[in-house]
């Protein structure tokens, strides 16, 4: 979309036209069998830009849907990792490419034929194929069957993907995700990660690649800095001289950190898969829902007094305490007591968060504006995020708390009828920030805009 375009829908779409106008942009994105994230900015397969999409897709075609999925784990290591990026041939320059991960020349785990990133993202995809179930129900006999038939043939490779994060990612049974990047947060330069990075200091004789990001955006108080973004490539020249090898990287790796936000979507996520096996008769639950206690406890092990949680430096120890989106991880894995619950959804929509009474729409911002470290523009530290609004409002909806839950997916919705998908929104402004038209904001808008009245879709993302 030109800039023309985007100020001739700046007055408002209707709910339809939201609908219509972000499954063009879908379509448009569409490569055959993968949806780039973005064109000119994400313009490869990204994991959980894929899940979400996946999750838009499935209320215009399961099969579709489907095949978002199965193309990205098609990419899926032997390890059972999926990667970050699986990497699309011919498309604009995107730095780091796949020249500079190289997974393939370095891991016998990498697969063959599609190249790939070496990073994980969180773990949504199971509640994409949970959604992508319950749409097949009132789909033809015939699609039903096919849908069921593919999920059916996926099982082995998600079961891979969860076993990969509770063996490889929490070896010590913690019950949280170690990361080895602020990449894989999927936040890149959140306050969570500031203290961490600090402990990252490039090879002097390591020179930085170009900022492809900047030469597609143009905006470079939108994205991280110089100095963020030279931490980032040199992590990834890290962990390309670990091999990719998980053992190895917990040795060597300048950065490692336990993930509450990342965990919490692991156990619910375990539980959604859970129950799709447990409707098509597969074997697994049992494993999967020891995984979803495991990790459940792990996130309820770092929240304070009010519920909120906080990450783990696993190289110093240190709890990480930031006030950022990702300290509302127990909205989606669930396990508070009542009032510990009813206090953080009560912190939610408090002033210092969603109901900062100058922001545009009442909508969780990244980080709190209350901290010092927010920046109301500047990517992870500070706008607002459209699928941050969809997980949480599953996890509230999922938490019980449907009331909270219905005013974040009309407000959210709101926010979308500009027509634009912008990547992040600034939120005093409303003014539309980042890559567009970005592919999940796409889908996240298709699914709130089509959902079925409330009480008849509920509960699922
Ligand atoms: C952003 O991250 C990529 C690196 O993975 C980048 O900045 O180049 C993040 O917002 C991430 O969460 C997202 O999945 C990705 C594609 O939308 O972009």
């Amino acid at each position: 979309m030109n800039g023309s375009e985007e100020r001739r829908v700046v007055d408002r779409l209707s709910r339809a036209g939201v609908a219509a106008r972000a499954a063009y942009v879908l379509r448009s994105n569409d490569r055959g069998a993968l949806t780039v994230a973005a064109p000119r900015l994400y313009p490869h397969m990204w994991s959980w830009d894929a899940a979400f999409v996946a999750i838009g897709l499935a209320r215009l075609s399961v099969g579709r849907a489907l095949t978002e999925l199965e193309t990205l784990f098609a990419a899926q290591w032997r390890t059972g990792m999926v990667p970050h990026i699986v990497f699309s041939a011919g498309a604009p320059l995107y730095e780091p490419g796949p020249e500079r991960w190289a997974t393939q020349d370095t891991s016998p785990d990498a697969p063959d034929g599609t190249a790939t990133s070496g990073l994980i993202q969180p773990p949504v995809h199971a509640l994409a194929v949970r959604r992508i179930l319950d749409a097949a129900r009132t789909a033809d006999a015939a699609e039903r069957h096919d849908a069921v038939e593919r999920i059916r043939a996926l099982w082995p490779s998600l079961l891979a993907w969860h076993r990969y994060l509770a063996e490889h990612r929490d070896p010590e049974g913690r019950g949280l995700l170690t990361i080895y990047h602020g990449w894989e947060s999927g936040m890149d330069n959140s306050p969570r990660w500031d203290a961490p990075y600090a402990a990252v200091v490039p090879d002097p004789a390591f020179h930085p690649f170009h900022r492809s990001d900047l030469d597609a955006l143009g905006a470079p108080a939108q994205r991280p800095t110089e100095a963020e973004y030279a931490k980032y490539q040199w992590l990834i020249e890290e962990l390309r001289r670990a091999d990719y090898d998980d053992a190895k990287a917990r040795r060597s790796l300048s950065f490692r950190v336990a993930d509450a936000f990342a965990s919490a979507i692991f156990a619910a996520a375990n539980e959604e898969l859970a129950a799709v096996g447990d409707d098509l008769g597969l074997r697994g639950g049992d494993e999967l829902l020891r995984y979803a206690e495991r990790f459940r406890a792990g996130v309820l092990g770092t929240t304070d007094d009010r519920g909120f949680a906080a990450d783990v430096d696993l190289r110093t120890g240190v709890i990480i305490r930031t006030q950022t989106i990702a300290g509302f991880a127990p909205l989606l894995c669930g396990g508070l007591d009542a009032r510990r619950r009813s206090s953080l959804v009560d912190l939610l929509a408090s002033p210092a968060w969603s109901g900062h009474p100058e922001f545009a729409y009442a909508l969780p911002p990244s980080t709190s504006p209350e901290s010092p470290d927010f920046d109301a523009a500047r990517y992870w530290r500070g706008p607002q995020w459209p699928p941050m609004n969809l997980l949480l409002a599953w996890g509230l909806e999922r938490s019980g708390e449907g009331a909270a839950a219905e005013r974040l997916r009309e407000t959210a919705l709101d926010q979308l009828t500009d027509g634009v998908f912008a990547e992040y929104y600034q939120p005093f402004t409303a003014e539309p920030l980042g890559g567009r038209p970005q592919s999940w904001t796409a889908a996240v808008a298709i699914d709130l805009a089509l959902r079925r009245p409330m009480g008849i879709d509920q509960g699922h993302c």
